[in-house]
């Protein structure tokens, strides 16, 4: 049973021996998500008064300009996770391709891989809104102790021991999973320690929030346009509300506490949609099953799709239960 207050550390190590792969170094790997997050949190938070902002001069492979503050959060925590020797490969959305830890030690035991996308929702970052990391842990699925390979990184979703999210927002939050529910925990900045502040997160069956970027409507597939109007039908409890960030991890985590459904569809500047697989919607879609959600592309359960490329992009549609099967409904019809 989780206590309030709890501190990060004190949970990690509480629940240690309910992970069905305890071995420590999933606690270890948590710990130096931790400490990586505090100081990206220490960046973001300062990103006005330093020469941090704005773009770093650089595109990365998905064609994005590369934000300053993306590059050093990619930086910190692939720093952070090779130093401590604790995963045997990285995969990030601001690295073409996977980055291979070789052993200090001859006998490099490690035995799982990290996925991030270090800086969510980076075009906000110059207009001080909101932004997040999220990170997808799998156990490797080729020998220990030989160099990762690509199938390592492409796991459908289901085979995740781990995921999570930090936003920094007003307050800056870790929120993950292990496959027994989800935990948020807030930093204390002036101590540099997170406390458990959200225990047992649960998104509610419904909610009134719909989360869509609108300026795209014309592009949407037909079922997604029916959705939209059927949740601006004076009806019912409708017409719901319209939130939309720009920030998955925000929209997320706002509609996880308060109800609510995001959806990013395929139209046509985005054939599959913007949202990628690995590093952006299996680690959501795991934190929101377990949070009693749900997660899908309109058709298929997103921790059910077989990955065939690092960067591949799926359409994304999750939150309440209800709200996804009711849009999934439409996209069946249509
Ligand atoms: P658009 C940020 O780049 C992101 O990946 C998500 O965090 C966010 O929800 C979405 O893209 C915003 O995209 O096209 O609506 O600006």
């Amino acid at each position: 049973m989780s206590k309030r207050n709890q501190t990060l550390g004190e949970f990690i190590i509480e629940n240690q021996t309910s992970f069905k792969y305890t071995s420590g170094e999933l606690s270890r790997l948590l710990n130096s998500i931790r400490l990586a997050a505090k100081v990206v949190n220490h960046e973001v938070n300062k990103a006005g008064l330093v020469d941090i902002i704005g773009n770093a001069g650089d595109t990365n492979i998905q064609g994005e300009d590369q934000q300053k503050l993306d590059v050093y959060a990619n930086d910190k925590f692939i720093q952070t996770l090779t130093k401590r020797n604790i995963v045997c490969g990285i995969a990030s959305e601001e690295e073409d391709d996977f980055i291979a830890i070789n052993s200090q030690d001859e006998n490099h035991q490690n035995k799982y891989v990290v996925l991030i996308d270090p800086l969510d929702g980076s075009s906000n970052i110059d207009v001080n809104v909101s932004v997040g990391t999220i990170f997808s842990i799998y156990r490797r699925v080729t020998p220990i102790g030989t160099p990762v390979k690509i199938e390592d990184f492409l796991q459908k979703g289901s085979a995740q021991v781990a995921a999570g999210y930090v936003v920094y927002g007003t307050s800056t939050m870790l929120v993950y999973t292990t496959g027994d529910g989800v935990n948020g925990f807030t930093l204390n900045p002036a101590i540099g320690s997170y406390y458990l502040s959200h225990p047992n997160m649960e998104f509610p069956e419904d909610g009134n929030i719909y989360s869509v970027n609108e300026g795209n409507y014309s592009d949407f597939p037909i079922g997604i346009k029916k959705y939209i109007k059927y949740c601006q039908q004076d009806e019912d409890e409708r017409p719901y509300t319209s939130r939309y960030i720009g920030s998955l991890v925000s929209d997320f985590h706002r509609n996880m506490i308060k109800g609510g459904i995001y959806m990013y569809p395929k139209s046509t500047k985005n054939p599959k949609g913007k949202l990628r697989l690995l590093y952006e919607c299996n680690p959501m879609a795991f934190i929101a099953e377990q949070a009693k959600g749900k997660a899908s592309d309109g058709f298929t359960r997103i921790m059910d799709i077989q990955p065939t490329a690092l960067h591949e992009r799926v359409p994304f549609i999750c939150g309440s239960k209800n709200m996804v099967e009711k849009a999934e409904e439409f996209m069946r019809n249509n």
